[in-house]
């Protein structure tokens, strides 16, 4: 009977191990990026971009396609959020579907971290090589030390062809070409499952004896010493000894056969270029915004002041990477994302131009179902609800000026 019960009790240890070892193995197709759950005051209030240009939807498997524009480093970044002093300039993709070949920031190329300054703007140009085909939503992205992943907008790129066909050759600083996708991916697999072997053993050695309950028994009469046999102490100190020699004689013979290598890089760059946008004439000051949950609608008061010396209109509004246009006076032709684009989303009471010197008070309407589809309106229910975004206002010439408000937001729920 008890040799039964112990032999259930190995089979069922056996059963826990495989099923821990397959949940590790097991990683489910995620769909989104989670850019939606990221809080509304998050994507309002810390990185917006905007002119954003993605060079192809559709991109053969080695083929390479860049992700271009700007972002503007809102000066009231909130104070929940670190500062944006360790940043890196990303792409958010479900994992490495594209490899990211460079990425530049005001011309320079960012393969590090970079510290970057609140109210100003930023160009940035993105390279991408594609690797695995499928469907794949492209974002901007920025990571903050101390304020997480910030997502951008995302567009639907798809990558054709095989990913059996994709080669990523580099010239190593000695001179010798080797493709980075394959490069030594036999030594990879033989010492997972060297070491993953060793490590089964050690598990087989220690289950073949009585497990869990007759050992607790056995500490709680005082015969733990009992437990581990002279033979148990020989067999551990052979994996031990045995574990530091192979370790010992492969790292040997690693430096003998790669006697020059060089640390991953790591670092901040600092002094990273800003493009100096002129200083906008237009003046605005939000009297009141409120959002209207029932007709997913932001209605803001706003006294525009034209100080320049052409009469300007508002075109758009664009917060968190949602742009609201007024299609008479501004519209999309870069294939913007549809569901971040509401082409007629912008209502100004009266959007006759203002002349040079003259002020107004008009009532603005953003809506669209964005406002829920991207969780913005989740902004009503934050301790500090305010908004933020920019403003684009055009001259009949085409002269574009950015400027930027941030206000608090009341919501009405009637
Ligand atoms: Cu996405």
């Amino acid at each position: 009977m008890k040799i039964l019960k112990d032999k259930v009790a190995k089979l069922s240890f056996v059963a826990l191990l495989i099923t821990m070892t397959a949940a590790m193995f097991y990683t489910p197709t995620a769909s989104a990026h989670g850019e939606k759950s990221q809080a509304a005051f998050m994507r309002m209030r810390t990185i917006h971009w905007f002119d954003l240009n993605w060079s192809k939807e559709e991109v053969p498997v080695n083929d390479t396609m860049t992700i271009s524009g700007k972002f503007f480093v809102f000066s009231g970044w909130p104070e929940t959020v670190d500062k944006p002093e360790i940043s890196f300039l990303n792409i958010g993709i479900p994992g490495p579907v594209f490899i990211r070949a460079g990425s530049w920031i005001g011309g320079q190329l960012v393969p590090r971290s970079v510290s970057l300054e609140l109210g100003e703007t930023y160009e940035f140009k993105v390279l991408l090589k594609a690797r695995r085909p499928g469907d794949w939503h492209v974002h901007t992205m920025l990571n903050v030390k101390g304020g997480g992943p910030i997502i951008g907008p995302g567009k639907w790129v798809t990558v054709t062809g095989s990913m059996g066909s994709f080669v990523n050759p580099v010239t190593t600083l000695t001179g010798e070409t080797i493709d980075l996708e394959t490069y030594n991916l036999s030594n990879t697999y033989f010492w997972h499952a060297a070491w993953y072997a060793v490590g089964l053993i050690w598990v087989a050695y220690w289950a073949r004896k009585p497990l869990f309950i007759p050992r607790s028994i056995a500490v709680e009469a005082g015969k733990a010493d009992s437990l581990i046999t002279p033979a148990d102490k020989k067999v551990t100190l052979a994996f031990a000894v045995g574990t530091i020699a192979v370790i010992a004689a492969t790292m040997a013979s690693t430096n003998e056969k790669f006697p020059i290598t060089t640390p991953l890089q790591a670092g901040l760059l600092r002094g990273i270029k800003s493009i100096q946008l002129p200083v906008p004439t237009v003046a605005v000051k939000v009297e009141d915004a409120t959002y209207r949950v029932p007709g997913r609608a932001m209605q803001m008061t706003l006294t525009i002041t034209n100080n320049g010396d052409s009469p300007v209109r508002l075109g758009e509004f664009n917060t968190a990477g949602v742009r609201f246009l007024d299609a008479a006076v501004a519209q999309d032709e870069t294939g913007y994302p549809d569901d971040l684009l509401a082409e007629e989303g912008l209502t100004v009471s009266d959007n006759s131009a203002i002349a040079p010197g003259q002020s107004r008070t008009v009532q603005v309407t953003a809506s669209d179902a964005a406002w829920e589809v991207y969780r913005l309106a989740d902004l009503i229910y934050d301790p500090d609800s305010r908004f933020a975004g920019l403003l684009f206002f055009y001259d009949a010439a085409g002269n574009r000026q950015l400027v930027t408000i941030d206000a608090p937001l009341i919501p009405t729920f009637i």
